[in-house]
């Protein structure tokens, strides 16, 4: 891989699929890894980072829409966020959610900080006033100079819902209330069918150099962007790298309960079966390369074997350097090897490592049927 003179050529253009906390942590680590290699002269990036957004985690509560994953974005782009909770806002207070469970509004198990209603409220008049899901996402984002492209993956309501043992609810109530506990045996996104890709989302895939999945959630984050009609296939389709993070190290999230998400749909807590899940894109599926933990260095091989090129890096996000170091091992991974691309700052060792040639990843293709992404499947336990 050459770099090419910075005056010809362009900075990479970046999407990236997102959802969660860790979605957000890992774009924080994007942002600062663009910010040093293709520097403005402004202090930000001249490359394009695009986060597509998970939007299935939304709700109807006392009136009010919220949009937990795209709030938790803005708030840790914007460095606003409460750290610790890993939701909602910093120097939050619950004024207004005391007096909501005094009158017996809302839920009393979700927890509305006096901040937070502040987008919610903002959110929700705007919608009421006949405002996009995409437009209200990008006055909300323009408070802060946040450094990315913030888009929903659909301007339609598709709010997720768990088919339980104890009948079928919203995602929230499972998640908050009872904490992923409760058996699941499926996810379902209403309407989701019909649905199509906000505005946008499948530009920014065509014209991606590359795109990256987020160490979130696989079912209940990438799943339901993923199931938006159309985007499986623009990724497909793409003339980017396609490269995954991990969010499970040696067969346990890295936060969250997606272990009970993945039981759900049928699929084991490691990185082996997630990587299969997206499938490699000579074979069908989503993925050119899946960053695998050092822990998880043993799957390596099996997964190489489907297609996909299977590198080792430390996935840990503890901190912004551990987010950065995270999100170049991802960078590297691509091969942004195009003659008019500022590839100048891609010729790492993991970068030489990493990257194995299309020819050699092609004659790992698999049966599609096997190994590649049915989300769809995901509406129900195998
Ligand atoms: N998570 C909780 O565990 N308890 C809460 O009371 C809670 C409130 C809440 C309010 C607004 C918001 O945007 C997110 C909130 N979350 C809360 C986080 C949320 O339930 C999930 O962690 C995400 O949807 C998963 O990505």
């Amino acid at each position: 891989m050459t770099g090419v003179s910075a005056d010809t050529a362009r900075a990479p253009r970046i999407v990236v699929l997102a959802g969660g906390v860790g979605g957000s942590k890992f774009v924080v680590g994007v942002r600062e890894t663009a910010r040093r290699r293709w520097p403005d002269t402004a202090g930000g990036t001249r490359a394009e980072i695009t986060v597509v957004a998970n939007t299935g985690d939304d709700l109807w509560l006392s009136g009010l829409r919220l949009q937990p994953d795209v709030d938790s974005m803005i708030y840790a782009l914007a460095g606003v966020n409460d750290t610790e909770r890993g939701w909602g806002r910093a120097g939050e207070s619950e004024r207004v959610a005391a007096e909501l469970h005094a009158w017996g509004a809302g839920w009393p198990w979700f927890t509305l900080g006096d901040l937070d209603l502040g987008a919610h409220i903002a959110r929700t008049g705007w919608l009421r006033d006949g405002a996009t899901v995409t437009e209200v996402v990008d006055r909300l984002a323009s408070r802060w100079p946040l450094g990315v492209r913030l888009l929903p993956m659909t301007d339609a309501e598709v709010d997720t819902h768990v088919t339980t043992d104890q009948g079928r609810m919203h995602f929230q109530e499972w998640w908050t209330r009872h904490r992923a506990a409760l058996p699941a045996h499926g996810f379902d996104w209403p309407g989701i069918a019909h649905a199509e890709p906000a505005p946008g989302v499948r530009e920014a895939l065509a014209a991606a150099d590359v795109i990256l999945f987020a160490p979130s959630n696989p079912v209940v984050s990438l799943g339901p962007i993923l199931a938006v009609p159309g985007i499986a296939d623009a990724v497909r389709n793409a003339s980017a790298a396609v490269v995954g993070v991990s969010p499970i190290i040696a067969g346990a999230p890295v936060r969250g309960m997606a272990d009970a998400c993945l039981a759900a749909v049928g699929l084991a807590a490691t990185a082996d079966a997630v990587g299969r899940h997206y499938g490699a894109r000579a074979g069908g599926g989503l993925l050119d390369t899946w960053l695998l933990a050092e822990e998880d260095a043993s799957l390596a091989d099996g997964l190489e074997s489907t297609g996909l090129r299977a590198p080792v890096h430390p996935l840990w996000m503890r901190d912004l350097d551990g987010a950065v170091a995270l999100a170049a091992a991802a960078l590297d991974s691509a091969t942004l090897d195009s003659a008019a691309l500022d590839s100048a700052a891609l010729d790492s060792a993991a970068l030489d490592s990493a990257a194995l040639d299309s020819a050699t990843t092609a004659q790992f293709a698999v049966d599609s049927a096997s190994n590649g992404l049915a989300v769809h499947d995901l509406t129900q336990k195998s």
